[in-house]
């Protein structure tokens, strides 16, 4: 039986008008070595509303160093584009004589921006540009694959 891994995805839906979805969303961790299986993101009550953190399992046969995250959504849904501003994936690994497992953190590669409303702004009145793309149709697609960027050494 091969060793399964298990991967913490967590990603901020953008604070902006319509940036959350009720779409039906999915992720799929590709490594070096080969791709996980494409997994709902579905927690208990409303996932990806704006403005929020929601944090994910990908549970998968070993794939190698993960390089690539990719993202994608049914389109279902009242307005259904989805604006993704952050995203890390995580791992926790046991180490031996310790107590401590050791953590890996890889982030999401995200090369373009978006207007959001500015959380720092005491009347959240103004915008401020931001890391942020769209999953969405009028907006280059709703499945967009990511680079990962470890931010944690070895
Ligand atoms: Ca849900």
């Amino acid at each position: 039986m091969a060793d399964e891994i298990t991967y913490k995805i967590t990603l901020w839906t953008e604070h902006i008008s319509g940036a959350g979805t009720d779409a039906t969303m999915y992720g799929q961790l590709i490594g070096e070595n080969g791709k996980s299986a494409e997994v709902v993101f579905d927690n208990a009550g409303n996932d990806f509303e704006y403005g929020t953190w929601g944090t994910y399992s990908i549970t998968t046969t070993d794939i190698g160093e993960p390089t690539q995250l990719r993202l994608f959504h049914d389109n279902g849904g009242y307005r259904p584009g989805w604006c993704l501003g952050l995203g890390h994936v995580q791992h926790y690994a046991p180490v031996e004589g310790s107590r401590y497992p050791k953590l890996t953190q890889w982030n999401l590669v995200i090369d373009t921006t978006v207007e959001a409303d500015d959380l720092t702004d005491a009347f959240g009145e103004r915008t401020k540009t931001v890391p942020g793309v769209w999953l969405a149709s009028d907006s280059g697609g709703i499945d967009k694959t990511f680079n990962l960027k470890r931010s944690s050494k070895r």
